[in-house]
């Protein structure tokens, strides 16, 4: 018998033999057991060879009372690669023995994708036990919106819960801005158009200078990105004016992407080094500082500092609803 909810069907699996072998018993609902906790108790009973009888057994699921996921390099709800995630999950009041989530789909460094939470106190409010962790998004996580994460709440008794999350309150992009085409400007072979691509989270128009681009036997004097629009995600064209003229017979040279410099970054900070591009020394400006509530995603950065909201130390944590699929 389930708490507040029906079994469709059983399916039982054996593990081990003889006397040490282990019986499992799978239990298919017929509605979600949402966020409750779920009770098990045993209205007949279970029998062995020898006849030995197994009953009165009660078992309680944890109870996972949120989810939340906040983007803790700055306030943008877009994690970039090399971005930390501050994952907080609260239970109910039952013992746990551990709590872990899978992050393969930020492509976080940790040990098979999943990282163990540490408790992190009580809810004040709910008396739920909070577990927490920070994980750092990889360059070949999944971009887009809605990333699952599949998480797994242990009790000390031996039952585990486990709920696969959408999360919806931040998005992931680490798409690296690219140098396009390249198109000469006239006929003295000096100057060039060369297309600049960025991600959905559009160009950062300030980490565009000279130092950036790299010509094959050539060498930048001069760059010009009066034509870049700041934060646009569409193609953009920065202009290169080199020392002398280029040689070869298409007269085209070929341009990358400096690897010395410290790259050309998106809104979102993907850029194509990320260490050397982490970090501007801005100062916070507090704003958001210290608030756990969700505001809507409405600051878009905003700050105007043109530093592509690279700031350090800057928090937003929101609480998901949990939809939920149970396991
Ligand atoms: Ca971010
Ligand atoms: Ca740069």
């Amino acid at each position: 018998m389930v708490s507040n909810n029906s079994i469709s069907s059983i399916t039982t699996t054996t593990t081990g033999t003889g006397a040490n072998s282990t019986q499992t018993v799978q239990l298919s609902l017929n509605s979600s057991v949402g966020t409750e906790a779920v009770t098990v108790n045993l209205t007949g009973s279970i029998l062995d060879n020898s006849g030995n009888e197994l009953n009165d057994v009660t078992t309680t699921l944890p109870n996972i009372n949120t989810v939340s996921v906040s983007d803790k390099t700055n306030n943008d709800s877009i994690l970039a690669t090399g971005d930390s995630v501050g994952i907080i999950v609260e239970t109910s009041d039952i013992a746990i023995s551990s709590v872990t989530v899978n992050t393969s789909a930020y492509d976080a460094r940790t040990e098979n994708g999943t990282i163990t939470l540490t408790q992190d106190g009580i809810n004040s409010e709910t008396g739920a036990r909070i577990h927490a962790g920070v994980v750092t998004v990889g360059a070949n996580a999944t971009d887009g919106s809605s990333q699952p994460l599949l998480v797994n709440v242990s009790t000390e008794d031996g039952n585990t819960a486990i709920r696969t999350i959408q999360v919806t309150n931040v998005s992931v992009d680490t798409v690296v801005p690219t140098v396009g085409s390249v198109t000469p400007v006239g006929e003295n072979k000096t100057q060039f158009n060369v297309e600049i691509e960025s991600g959905p989270s559009g160009i950062d128009k300030s980490s565009i200078t000279v130092a950036d681009f790299a010509v094959e036997n050539g060498d930048v004097a001069s760059v010009d990105t009066s034509s870049v629009t700041d934060g646009s995600n569409q193609t953009q064209t920065v202009d290169l004016t080199l020392t002398d003229p280029v040689i070869g017979s298409s007269g085209i040279p070929t341009v990358t992407i400096n690897s010395s410099s410290d790259g050309i970054l998106d809104k979102a900070g993907n850029g194509q080094d990320i260490i050397g591009s982490e970090g501007d020394g801005s100062t916070d400006d507090g704003s958001s500082g210290g608030d756990e509530t969700d505001d809507g995603g409405t600051d878009g950065d905003g700050d105007g500092d043109g530093d592509g909201g690279r700031e350090r130390e800057r928090e937003r944590a929101s609480t998901l609803e949990l939809p939920q699929q149970s396991n």
